[in-house]
């Protein structure tokens, strides 16, 4: 059996990752692909016990440190309990974030050093990688009023501030540029169906010769 393919949606809040991870998923299952779709931080039983940690609460709830440490736990039981064996079965796995999430909000957002970070991951992951990130770009403002619009209770890093958001677009936008084999920036700007067309358009390029679409 090949193993599976591994897609992860990153960008700033708002962005429109859950709305497209789900077209994307629906496109691939239309194909004949079994496709399992998951989330950081979660997607695992005690991934997302981690999670109610991390999105509720103060915004000063934890500390830099302690918050990559988190994230990179979950990560870790995340991988283990359902993406792995997803993927040795052969079913594609798409994953709203993953580890460039961390790069970006513990090390863009609150300032840890990169290689504090990237150590932390290989740590955890060793050198496990998604074949495809697709990182949807979106002016902060923009992504700040479509979160907003959505309510709930998991807005503890929507309340971080403009320059906070400011700096992990920034961020995301050079983890595109160091690693353009793995990346690819999408405008999240355009019409939901817009957007989805890029995304497809991408897939097709990047997976070609895995891909059926
Ligand atoms: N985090 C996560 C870290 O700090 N470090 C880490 O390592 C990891 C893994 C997770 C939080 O954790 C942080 C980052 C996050 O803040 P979350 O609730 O999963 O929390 O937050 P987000 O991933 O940001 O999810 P959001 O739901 O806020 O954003 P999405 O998924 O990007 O956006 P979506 O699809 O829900 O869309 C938002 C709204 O916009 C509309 C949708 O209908 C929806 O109402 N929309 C559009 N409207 C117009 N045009 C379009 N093209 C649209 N696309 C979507």
């Amino acid at each position: 059996m090949e193993r599976g393919r591994f897609i992860t949606f990153e960008g700033g809040e708002g962005a429109g990752k859950s709305t497209q991870l789900k077209m994307l998923a629906e496109a691939l299952a239309r194909a004949g692909i079994e496709v399992v779709t998951t989330r950081e931080p979660g997607g695992s039983k005690g991934a997302e016990a981690i999670r109610a940690l991390l999105v509720t609460g103060e915004v000063d709830r934890w500390d830099a440190h302690t918050e990559a440490l988190l994230h990179t736990a979950a990560r870790r039981d995340h991988l283990v309990k359902t993406i792995w064996p997803a993927l040795e079965r052969g079913a594609w796995v798409v994953c709203d974030r993953f580890a460039d999430s961390t790069l970006a909000y513990q090390g863009y957002g609150h300032g840890l050093p990169k290689d504090f970070i990237l150590g932390l991951t290989r740590l955890a992951i060793g050198d496990f990688a998604p074949d495809l990130t697709l990182i949807l770009d979106l002016p902060v403002e923009e992504g700040l009023k479509r979160a907003g619009g959505r309510g709930g209770a998991e807005d503890r890093y929507e309340r971080m501030g403009t320059p906070f958001h400011d700096r992990l677009r920034q961020g995301f936008l050079d983890i595109a540029k160091f690693e353009p084999d793995r990346c690819a920036v999408i405008d999240a700007t355009a019409s939901l169906d817009g957007v989805h067309q890029s995304i497809m358009a991408t897939i097709k390029r990047r997976l070609l010769g895995f891909c059926v679409l």
